[in-house]
């Protein structure tokens, strides 16, 4: 029987995206990491397309702004560019036209009524510094971090509800240093890759004891990539695997961000075996009492996981991999454009984990979509793309999460990723996301289905939908 799948009142609707991905480097005195890898490499992105231009957010944003009201956002995230704002990074000096354009999108955002969420790291670490000190293996970037933050906190704190201080941050070194598919591209740096987690926590909380000492009047929280870890089977090995995956990918940031602590069985072993980062009481004082007032989850696909069959093989350079090994489960869903599982009932599980586990925190899902490769094949004769399966996937990852809703949990908002179509690093514009259809040569928007769909559910705060008809 189809029921009305609907969702609390002032439910945040809308979509994320970020700077790096839209803006295009006008006017930009810094390369971040992704401009430099794109710069000295590239061959290693999609169609050689890279962030340059990107969807040209930058001077499109008045009508971007626009298309998003009329598909029914209510807000939206991006992010700001450190590489764009701060002129000097060791003294904090702001850009001015760097200072003005971001001030134009908040003047945009509230003129259509749009609540902005405004994230401070999205993958973009100024690549100077990492020349310079290594970029996030040093304490000294964490320091110019908290500048950088202080200066947004100063140019616009009293205008935004809702900061966040990192996003996926996990990604920077899982991808930079463990696995090598972002810039630095390092492979088997397990050592270095767990001080940049503990690093990376470290920042946040700062900018979180930064903000607070500011008396601003909105609140601060940080947005994580969660990937349930779901073992092979009950076997102890397999169990103890998945809860070594789910320590490091998931609660390594999960924890302290909310409870102030690292998982207590992920520090014993990077402790035996020799690889635990640097820290000092006073830090870990810190972090324990700057913890974030909400979280933001993206949730893409989970991990499946299984013990290790080679754990000599990660051992020399150290590597976590020695404790897990990831698997494809058999006849899963995958989206074999991305190659990343389909598994809707994972966002109901990671909602009960946080009304469970987490105090039941006030959090919202701040990105989860579908990227789909040549998706002009869904295109009219008037170029109108329908992207059915878009909306497949949104109403059955909405209907899990409005679950876990009427069951409690605290969630305030749903974004998609993405609204208009952006720049997705390495794979560039080979997957598209948005809401809206970007066309690169032209850079014109057209509204996609799935925006219509999208202006229906936010009308409607809900959607008809039968959830028990599918089986998982
Ligand atoms: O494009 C990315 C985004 O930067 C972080 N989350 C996943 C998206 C899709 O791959």
């Amino acid at each position: 029987m189809e029921k009305f799948v609907e969702f609390p009142e002032n439910f945040l609707w809308g979509a994320a995206s970020s700077g790096p991905q839209t803006e295009g480097n006008y006017g930009k005195a810094h390369e971040n990491v992704m401009d430099r890898w794109f710069h000295t490499k590239p061959e290693d992105f999609f169609d050689q397309v890279g962030p340059d231009i990107a969807s040209d957010f930058y001077h499109t944003y008045p009508e971007d702004f626009a298309l998003m009201k009329k598909i029914g956002f209510n807000s939206f995230r991006t992010s700001i560019q450190w590489s764009r704002l701060i002129k000097d990074f060791e003294t904090g000096e702001v850009d001015p036209d760097g200072a003005k354009f971001y001030q134009s999108i908040i003047d945009e955002a509230k003129k259509n009524n749009i609540t902005l969420i405004l994230n401070l790291h999205h993958f973009d670490l100024p690549a100077e510094l990492l020349d310079e000190y290594g970029g996030w293996e040093s304490k000294h970037v964490v320091d110019l971090f908290v500048k950088f933050a202080k200066a947004c906190f100063e140019l616009y704190g009293n205008q935004i509800e809702y900061w966040t201080t990192f996003n996926e941050p996990m990604v920077i070194p899982e991808a930079g240093y463990l696995y090598g598919f972002h810039y630095p591209n390092y492979k088997g740096k397990g050592k270095e890759a767990m001080q940049v987690i503990y690093n990376i926590n470290l920042a946040s909380a700062k900018v979180i004891s930064l903000y607070r000492s500011m008396n601003l009047k909105g609140k601060i929280g940080i947005i994580l990539n969660l990937t349930p870890a779901y073992p092979r089977s009950n076997s102890q090995e397999d169990l103890d695997a998945s809860e070594f995956t789910e320590n490091l990918f998931n609660r390594s940031f999960l924890e302290p961000a909310i409870k102030g602590e690292f998982p207590k069985k992920l520090v014993e072993v990077l402790d035996k075996d020799g690889v635990l980062w640097e820290s000092s009481q006073a830090e870990l004082d810190l972090i324990k009492k700057s913890t974030v007032d909400y979280l933001g989850v993206n949730y893409y696909h989970p991990k499946r996981v299984k013990a290790q069959d080679h754990p000599e093989q990660f051992k020399e350079p150290w590597m976590p991999d020695q404790y897990f090994e990831e698997y494809e489960m058999p006849n899963c869903r995958m989206n074999k454009y991305r190659g990343w599982e389909i598994y809707p009932k994972a966002i109901y599980d990671i909602a009960m984990d946080i009304k469970n586990n987490y105090g039941n925190i006030p959090w919202y899902i701040s990105e989860n979509g579908m990227g789909v490769e040549g998706e002009q094949r869904f295109a009219q004769v008037d170029g109108f793309i329908e992207d059915d399966y878009r909306i497949d996937f949104y109403k059955e990852h909405l209907a899990w999460l409005q679950k876990a809703i009427k069951e409690g949990s605290n969630c305030f908002g749903y974004h998609a990723w993405t609204a208009f179509d952006c720049w997705s690093w390495n794979n560039a514009y080979k997957n598209r996301y948005g809401f809206i259809a970007v066309d690169l040569k032209t850079q014109q928007r057209k509204i996609k289905k799935s925006g219509y769909w999208y202006l229906d559910l936010t009308k409607n705060n809900g959607f008809v939908y039968d959830l028990e008809q599918k089986v998982e």
